[in-house]
């Protein structure tokens, strides 16, 4: 999929304030300096459109970014796991999190960025099985690949699917990327593209089933029988 353009359009702290919208949103969340900002603007081709290496923690805003004329949307949701937080703002950052995530309903997948450089960290693996409790949509995207050997990096991707297929039978789709060399860009947006095309198709199908019903109430509005009331006059003469 090519990305033709992307524009920020907004930042809300409250899940409600999000744009009324009917497309597809795909959000991205992880540990605070794991390469969120980094690879929004890697995949989108724009340096600076969201922020690289901001102060973490500080704000906790949902930020909407408008992809190929509003075809979806790339959402940068606030990143966990933030040490210097006081406990009133992991409170809102959980609110926060657990609004948009279960609650928004454009959400269609959410990204869960993890440091390749790093052996599983409990942190993350509690965030991977709260998403599975609540049977969320997710695959997993491992960030800063060029900083390790390619060797290296496997072997903690390797560990991560272990830790995993301790508790689910079935992995959730896996990246491998780096915003330094735009590795895992065409896989990502091939991936997304794939789900726009399922989601536009379900749409579709939606749409056609009301469309049907609409044409069935109008033809029984409109011609002298109606389906109910001869099922109700069968059985009022059965009985
Ligand atoms: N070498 C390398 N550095 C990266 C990569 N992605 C992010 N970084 C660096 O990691 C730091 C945090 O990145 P940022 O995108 O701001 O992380 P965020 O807090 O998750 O949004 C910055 O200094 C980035 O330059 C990557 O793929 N490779
Ligand atoms: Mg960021």
């Amino acid at each position: 999929m090519e990305i033709k353009n992307a524009k920020y359009e907004i930042s809300n702290a409250k899940v409600e304030q999000c744009p009324a919208t009917d497309v597809p949103e795909y959000a991205f969340i992880g540990r605070s300096n794991v390469g969120k900002s980094s690879l929004i603007n890697m995949l989108t081709r724009r340096k600076g459109l969201a922020k690289t290496s901001q102060k973490p923690g500080k704000t906790l805003l949902i930020n909407h970014f408008k992809i190929n004329d509003g075809a979806f949307y790339i959402v940068d949701l606030p990143g966990y796991g933030y040490a210097q937080r006081g406990k009133a703002q992991r409170e809102e950052f959980r609110g926060i999190i657990e609004q948009y995530i279960l609650g928004r309903q454009q959400m269609t997948l959410l990204f869960v960025l993890i440091d390749i450089r790093h052996k599983p960290q409990k942190i993350d693996l509690e965030f991977l099985s709260w998403l599975g409790e609540n049977q969320v949509p997710f695959a997993i995207v491992f960030t800063k690949a060029d900083k390790l050997g390619p060797n290296a990096g496997l072997a903690h991707v390797e560990d991560y699917k272990k830790e995993l297929l301790n508790y689910w039978e079935e992995l959730p789709p896996i990246f491998i990327t780096s915003s330094e060399k735009s590795t895992g860009r065409d896989d990502l947006l091939n991936y997304i593209e794939e789900i726009n095309r399922k989601v536009h198709l379900e749409k579709n199908a939606e749409e056609n089933v009301g469309n049907a019903e609409a044409i069935v109430e109008k033809v029984s509005i409109d011609g002298d029988v109606d389906a109910e009331e001869i099922s109700l006059q069968d059985n009022a003469e059965e009985k």
